[in-house]
């Protein structure tokens, strides 16, 4: 470990020898040290190798939520849906033409009659709260819970092969003018006691997809400041990206907000997936 100081090699061997996972000792390191992440695992691999190699085997890289992008054309069983721009650290997809107008229609009319205030995960006992960051107004739906809503879910798992079951409900969000949602991420921190209650059910956050139900008329980008992109709403359209890497460990630049919306109003669903079952 030499490029690292010596306060943080012995913070790793300290931690490895009372058992804790390298992929939270990562974690802390890329957010606590500012460590890029790929070092932050190699140098926990080191010290695993080179001290520790009998307390566990070295971790293998997991299955993530992938979007197929070798053509602007993905075919899934009932729709064709454009790539329109794809990027591999943080791993990003734009999605044309995902859902139809008229999803995306009965979706805004299906949830309309059920907006409540958004919630946030609260860092102390991971309950949840509103709270100013999180201004949209939203519903929460079930996993499978209408035809509509069964139907978007298998597109989705179809377009990023991942299981229908380690999808979290859709929510079907509405920002009306100044509404946002300041820059946040959609990983659980392993190291708060409040969302690490929420990794015990179907584990770490690996992939978000926010589809755009409406165009805006002004405002209510997507926005990722770490990586200075902004994805403007378009109906029909949406962005995925992966909250972690193959080793679970979270990514940093994908902080990203719903920038205030300025003139109309944005209608949105999201679908987080998490790395196994959610049930
Ligand atoms: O409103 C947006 O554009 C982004 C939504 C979002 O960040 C989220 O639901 O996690």
């Amino acid at each position: 470990m030499p490029s690292l100081p010596q306060a943080w090699q012995s913070w790793i061997t300290e931690n490895l020898a009372r058992g804790c996972a390298p992929a939270e000792m990562a974690q802390v390191m890329v957010r606590d040290g500012k460590f890029e992440a790929t070092l932050a695992r190699a140098a926990i691999e080191e010290a695993r190798r080179t001290g520790f190699a009998h307390l566990a085997p070295a971790p293998a890289p997991q299955p993530l939520p992938e979007i197929d992008t070798s053509a602007n054309i993905l075919r899934v069983p009932d729709r064709e849906v454009e790539i329109l721009i794809s990027l591999r650290t943080p791993r990003v997809v734009l999605l044309g033409g995902l859902l139809s107008d008229e999803e995306c229609n009965d979706l805004i009319a299906y949830g309309q009659t059920r907006l409540e205030r958004s919630p946030v995960v609260s860092d102390a006992d991971g309950k949840t709260q509103v709270h100013a960051h999180r201004t949209s107004r939203g519903a929460m739906m079930q996993r499978g819970e209408t035809e509509l809503v069964r139907r978007i879910e298998a597109r989705l798992a179809a377009v990023t092969r991942w299981p229908v079951e380690n999808g979290e409900g859709l929510q079907m969000l509405q920002y009306e003018k100044g509404n946002e949602y300041r820059p946040h991420y959609d990983w659980f921190d392993a190291s708060l006691p409040g969302p690490r209650k929420h990794l015990e059910r179907g584990g770490q956050r690996v992939g978000t997809i926010v589809m755009y139900l409406s165009d805006v008329e002004a405002g209510g980008g997507t926005s990722f400041p770490n990586i200075g992109l902004t994805v403007q709403p378009k109906k029909g359209s949406a962005v995925f990206f992966a909250n972690t890497d193959a080793y679970r460990v979270p990514d940093q630049k994908t902080l990203h907000a719903g920038e205030p919306v300025e003139r109309g109003v944005k209608y949105i669903a999201t679908k987080w997936l998490r790395e196994r079952a959610y049930v």
